[in-house]
């Protein structure tokens, strides 16, 4: 061997300094990952949030990049003892534990506008229960736009990375946004303006508003934590550390509000428990359309004083869930800590017996899920993270009626009550640029469309009549088509800066079929 060669050899081998890692880290890792660690778009990689995933596996994610996630592979770039001291060093304790406790939250808080002291009348002509919100993630930006003429009437900016679905209050007048960094925002759309402000945690998931719109809970990766807001001002109500029977914490999966229930559901994502945490009941129901339409009071089907954590033990740990209509069941999958999805399972959210276990290889995306009735029965169809496929199950009894290929695994479906198609984009792979459209009754892809060759086309919603619908070009320089839901045409674009998610104020309020909850 010659000293040259020795030389290479000889460095690859050398174990990485704490500074090069460091280093290595600030360079490659820091912009996603926060420079302390502590999460930004990415999640935050602290021993507390990696207590699932061993240390091989986390060389595989650096090495190949992450499934369903923004995490790419380093693998090219990096050598083997560089990848190894990455892994290593995201083990290691923090310099200082990162906290964000009461008293954290308090001094963030800010109110610009008091609840009630806004004009209520809206600042433009619109109905306002078909307006939709869109994200821009590219820039940081939201969009509101006229659901009858996609006419934008406002841009605004929001928190940095904002991830999850905005959640209106039930009269559409006010959306709160959650960031992946904590941040909650509460913003008047009648009058334009962000009238409330308050960081829950440092790496926050999601957030849910109670069906009557009073109340918001955030639910934490780091600290292991939901919190619940008064919605009025975002005022501090309680912190719940999230700590199973068991003594352990956790990272909370998400949290979502079930209106029949009365209640906030969330899943844990370190311990084999879900909890249910009721709000209080009001008298008359406050949304009165399709399975929302029972006085939500004669609903409740268990006797936990409101605001208080019941806990149901399940057999599993839930990453992702979906329910059925009438919030009786939660439909979970874990990832298996390692990346690749099990399958998933049914639990009765009022025994907490599992009722059935789906054979969903793969990586279901079940957040995604939606349900129709076909043939006189409710099925629920999924798409799946590593599978170029869709899963339909019959919602009656727990069976995969139809397994569809696709041209790449999806990431998120979406219908409505109206429409006859479902429609779920290809999220991953060569062809990114692909939407399928799948007929609801006979459950077969009929069309697959490619707005844009080569850019990802993703998210559709619906307006609130369900007669048109909007698509992503989720790129920097993207845009938001407008398509014909019947004919499937083309109508108009409108440029947004890699637009995600949209959200419309009926469907979403409504808790219409076919869209997220
Ligand atoms: Fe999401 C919703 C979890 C990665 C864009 N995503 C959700 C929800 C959960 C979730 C639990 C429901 C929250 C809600 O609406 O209240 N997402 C996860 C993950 O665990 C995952 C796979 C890994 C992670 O890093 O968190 C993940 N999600 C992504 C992305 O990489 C996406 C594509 C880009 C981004 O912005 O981070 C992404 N997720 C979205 C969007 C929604 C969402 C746009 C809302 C969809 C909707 O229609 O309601």
């Amino acid at each position: 061997m010659n000293a040259l060669a020795a030389g290479v050899l000889f460095t690859v081998m050398l174990p990485a300094s704490a500074d090069d890692t460091r280093n290595l880290y600030q360079v490659q890792c820091a912009s996603c990952h926060g420079e302390d660690r502590l999460g930004g778009i990415g999640p935050a990689l602290l021993p507390g949030n990696l207590s699932r995933l061993k240390p091989e596996a986390a060389e595989a994610v650096i090495r190949y990049g992450r499934a369903a996630s923004q995490m790419p592979a380093f693998g090219e770039q990096l050598d083997d003892s560089q990848i190894r001291s990455l892994a290593e060093w995201i083990y290691r304790a923090p310099e200082v534990e990162p906290t964000w406790g009461r008293d954290d939250i308090l001094a963030s808080h800010e109110v610009s506008h008091p609840d009630g002291s806004l004009p209520d009348e809206l600042l433009f002509d619109a109905d306002p229960l078909n307006l939709f919100i869109v994200v821009e993630t590219g820039d940081h930006h939201a969009s509101l736009l006229d659901g009858d003429t996609f006419e934008r009437i406002h841009r605004f900016e929001t928190r940095y990375a904002l991830h999850g679905g905005p959640k209106y209050t039930p009269d559409g007048r006010h959306v709160f946004f959650g960031s992946r960094d904590g941040w909650i925002t509460k913003y008047d759309i009648y009058n334009m303006e962000v009238v409330a402000e308050v960081r829950a945690g440092i790496n926050m998931r999601n957030i849910a508003v109670s069906a009557d719109g009073r109340y918001v809970m955030a639910a934490n990766y780091l600290p292991h934590s939901l919190v619940l807001f008064d919605a009025h001002n975002l005022d501090l109500m309680k912190v719940y550390p999230a700590v199973g029977e068991n003594g352990e914490s956790s990272r909370v999966s998400a949290v979502y509000a079930a209106p029949p229930r009365g209640s906030f559901i969330a899943a844990l994502k370190d311990i084999e428990e879900v909890w249910e945490i009721p709000w209080p009941l009001p008298i008359e129901p406050v949304v009165s359309t399709g399975h929302m339409a029972t006085p939500l009071a004669t609903q409740r089907s268990h006797d936990t004083p409101n605001f208080r954590v019941r806990r149901i033990p399940v057999p599993d740990y839930l990453d992702d869930f979906f329910f059925d209509l009438e919030y009786e069941h939660v439909i979970g999958a874990s990832r298996g800590g390692d990346s690749d999805g099990q399958g998933g399972m049914v639990v009765n959210l009022d025994s907490g017996d599992k009722v059935a276990d789906l054979p969903l290889e793969g990586m279901p995306h079940l957040g995604s899920g939606i349900t129709w009735e076909h043939e006189g029965r409710r099925v629920m169809a999924t798409p799946h993270l590593t599978k170029a496929t869709v899963s339909i199950i019959d919602m009656t009894d727990w069976t995969v009626i139809e397994t569809l290929e696709t041209d790449g695994p999806g990431f998120f479906m979406r219908s409505h009550a109206n429409s006859p198609y479902v429609w779920v984009d290809v999220f991953f792979g060569p062809n990114r640029d692909r939407v399928h459209v799948i007929d609801k009754k006979s459950l077969a892809i009929v069309e697959t469309l490619i707005p844009e060759p080569g850019k990802t086309a993703a998210h559709v919603e619906f307006d609130r009549y369900g007669d048109k619908l909007l698509l992503s070009l989720w790129e920097e320089d993207g845009a938001v088509i407008v398509y014909d839901g019947d004919t499937l045409e083309e109508e108009q674009r409108i440029p947004m800066s890699k637009p995600s998610g949209k959200y419309n104020v009926w469907n979403k309020t409504r808790y219409e079929e076919g869209t997220s909850h």
